[in-house]
């Protein structure tokens, strides 16, 4: 148990954990360091040691503190720091509950001592493994972590005792090197200096307090230790000392202690049994008997140093209460506008007002938008897609995520997530299913428009008059003939007697030449009458000529490379022999007067057609015909495809809206507490109620230490 006083402990800490996490600065009550400082062997050691309640410090004579070591006590009421090191120390499954102190060295960060002989072992060697021979100090600090759950957090330092001589190998200038160390250490304001010096040694010869002086000259943190009153001779003491009737005195008090001598640190004397020792002493020697013990030994320093942590919290604390209750007022300010939790008539409530709101919302945004599936919009198929796979959707999808807040969402469902998602997957859900509906509409419409021409319709009659005396051919077939006509080049390479020739058909003549140049002509035929015969199985034509006398020859055999190549000349050849000019599947006038197109008609590939120039001067008329249709079906979408956008997407919308979107959600939830989902502001108004009492909290401890007795 420290013996700083557990009180203090209680309240800084409780404080720190009350703040820190609130963000509010702590440092204001940041405990100050406590220097330690004295000649060689004065007994600095032992009394930091005393402080601490712990033997852990390397002592002896001569220069033992050759690093200063800055000794961080960490008050740690959870082990939190070394949980697992722990575990493989000792052996037990509850550890949590058993407080344990360790200390860890900067220098070995993550190793944890638990023996504290190991502690004074491992400073030993790190001092040695940082110092020479030679030089015997070093400014180089070690830096230990205590980590306990009875000790305040509190910054203890340890510096090398101040020697005048240069001993063996020591550097000359080492008194002036510790006194640089020292002064470093000291001079700060929030450090406490010990100065400690041997009862058993001129007081007036004291560094200590010649260094303290230096620094403190009004002595406000200068503080006197005056070690082995054990040891002064026989007959002498430091009763006026102690009583502050010395020439020499401080400001504040001179306080004599008995430290264990090296024979008490040899037979291992209990720290306890040493302390009831000192007690004993100080109260049966004469010159101090019972009037003064109360002012001496090892308990009362420590007392008086919680009495010093005291006076600086005390003094540290009150001005951190207004900063604290500012941020309770902001924060009561900020928890007055944060909704109460909701009750279950507030959600039936809410969902009612939010199906409305999504019904206005709804008619009064996307419902009103004409120019959502105006003719313009609506213009080409591309755009008819998108306005229905897409832009129609993105439209109902802002009424409840809008990025650019230029509209409000739908009433406050912002505020309720889940309701937000809830509304805005069934909206969508619809929309989807009205899609696809209206598509299939629309391909419908475009089909029935397909299925054939009417002729008597009184606009296409008044475009082009009365077509029924005309001879209407295959629209589809003469139009496709046409293009293959215009497109074909009637020249290939054609394997012909095991070589290969540059074949052209040049009206009726078919010749064929070494290369592509048409230079050198090998031979050529008149095939006018000739029959063609595909060679069953092969890619071979046979082409019989009819005027075989006058050329020399009967018939070729042409070999192709593929097939469709091979239907390719075939169809060329066939059209100079023109004996496949097949009219029956062409168009006929029914007697409705309107064009009708037979499915063999449709699937007729271009060669069972054949053109001639009456057939062009038909293509031309029936290209006229469609052409003005075409005009008549363009206004008809025009005027119809809005409408049935209209219908089938934005005033089915506004219909399901109204009506079936609040029975298919019911159907999908339990409860309108599922629909809703959790209260919104609720972790935020949790959040800020446990601030609110921690800040409370704050400042009922801030009241009740500022009402201490202290
Ligand atoms: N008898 C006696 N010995 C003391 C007292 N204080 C310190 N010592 C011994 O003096 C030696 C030096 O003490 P230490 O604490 O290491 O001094 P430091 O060099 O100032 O740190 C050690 O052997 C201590 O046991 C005391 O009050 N009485
Ligand atoms: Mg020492």
């Amino acid at each position: 148990m420290s013996q700083l006083g557990i009180n203090l402990i209680i309240i800084v800490n409780e404080l720190q954990d009350k703040l820190n996490p609130l963000g509010i600065e702590t440092s204001i009550i940041d405990l100050p360091q406590i220097a330690v400082i004295g000649g060689q062997s004065s007994g600095k050691s032992s009394v930091l040691e005393s402080i601490v309640g712990k033997d852990f410090l390397p002592r002896g004579s001569g220069i033992v503190t050759r690093r200063p070591l800055v000794l961080q006590l960490i008050n740690d009421q959870n082990n939190r720091q070394c949980k697992f090191h722990i575990f493989k120390y000792i052996n037990i499954y509850n550890f949590n509950h058993i407080l344990i102190a360790f200390g860890e060295f900067l220098h070995s960060p993550g190793k944890c001592f638990y023996d504290f002989n190991e502690i004074r072992d491992e400073i030993t060697a790190e001092t040695d493994r940082e110092i020479s021979d030679y030089k015997g100090i070093s400014a180089k600090p070690i830096n230990l972590k205590i980590y306990s759950p009875d000790v305040l957090d509190l910054t203890l330092v340890d510096l090398p005792g101040m020697t005048r001589v240069a001993v063996g190998n020591q550097p000359k200038d080492i008194e002036k090197m510790i006194e640089n160390m020292i002064i470093e250490y000291i001079s700060k304001d929030n450090c406490l200096i010990l100065a400690v010096t041997a009862a058993n040694q001129d007081l007036a010869t004291s560094d200590a307090l010649k260094l303290a002086h230096a620094v403190d000259p009004s002595g406000e943190r200068t503080i006197g230790v005056l070690t082995k009153l054990d040891l002064m001779d026989a007959g002498t003491n430091a009763r006026d000392i102690l009583n502050g009737r010395h020439e020499i005195h401080l400001k504040r008090d001179f306080i004599g202690v008995i430290n264990r001598s090296q024979k008490d640190i040899d037979d291992n004397k209990d720290i306890r049994k040493a302390l009831s020792d000192e007690r004993r002493f100080f109260i049966e020697h004469p010159a101090y008997g019972p009037d003064m013990a109360d002012k001496m030994g090892i308990r009362y320093l420590q007392e008086y140093l919680q009495t010093e942590l005291s006076n600086h919290i005390f003094k540290r604390l009150p001005p951190l209460k207004p900063k604290i209750q500012n941020k309770l007022d902001e924060l009561n300010k900020k928890l007055e506008t944060i909704e109460l939790p909701l009750e279950d008539s507030d959600k039936e409530r809410i969902l009612a007002e939010a199906y409305e709101k999504m019904r206005s919302s709804f008619d009064a945004g996307v419902g009103g938008k004409a120019w959502l599936v105006s003719a313009e919009k609506l213009n080409g198929g591309t755009k008819i897609n998108s306005l229905m796979n897409d832009t129609y959707a993105k439209e109902v999808n802002k009424m409840f995520y809008d990025d650019n807040r230029i509209r409000q969402c739908v009433g406050d469902i912002e505020r309720y997530p889940q309701l937000r998602a809830v509304f805005s997957k069934f909206a969508l859900d619809f929309v989807r299913e009205s899609n696809k509906k209206c598509k299939s509409f629309v391909e419908h419409l475009v089909e029935s428009e397909k299925s054939y021409m009417n002729t008597i319709n009184e606009d296409f009659i008044k475009m082009i008059g009365n077509t029924t005396s005309r001879p209407i051919p295959d629209i589809q077939s003469i139009m496709s003939e046409k293009a293959s006509k215009q497109s074909a080049v009637k020249s290939d390479w054609i394997k012909y007697k095991k070589d290969e020739y540059w074949f052209v058909l040049n009206d009726t003549t078919l010749s064929w030449y070494k290369n592509e140049t048409q230079k050198d002509r090998k031979d050529k035929v008149d095939i006018k009458g000739a029959t063609i015969k595909p060679v069953n199985g092969d890619l071979t034509l046979v082409i019989n000529i009819a005027q075989k006398e006058l050329l020399g020859k009967s018939s070729l055999e042409l070999v192709f490379k593929s097939r469709p190549e091979m239907d390719k000349w075939r169809d060329w050849l066939e059209e100079v022999d023109g004996s496949h000019n097949n009219s029956s599947d062409n168009i006929s006038i029914s007697s409705q007067s309107s064009i009708s197109y037979t499915p063999t008609t449709l699937n007729k590939t271009p060669q069972d057609v054949s053109y001639s120039a009456h057939l062009g001067a038909q293509v031309e008329e029936v290209k006229r015909l469609v052409d003005a249709y075409v005009v008549i079906l363009k206004k008809k979408f025009k005027d119809g495809l809005p409408k049935l956008c209209q219908l089938e997407l934005i005033d089915s919308t506004s219909k399901f809206i109204a009506v079936d979107f609040k029975v298919r959600i019911r159907q999908s939830y339990d409860s309108t507490g599922d629909i809703i989902g959790d209260d919104p502001d609720r972790e935020v108004r949790i959040d800020l109620e446990t601030q609110q009492t921690h800040y409370t909290e704050a400042i009922d401890i801030i009241d009740k230490f500022s009402h201490m007795k202290l």
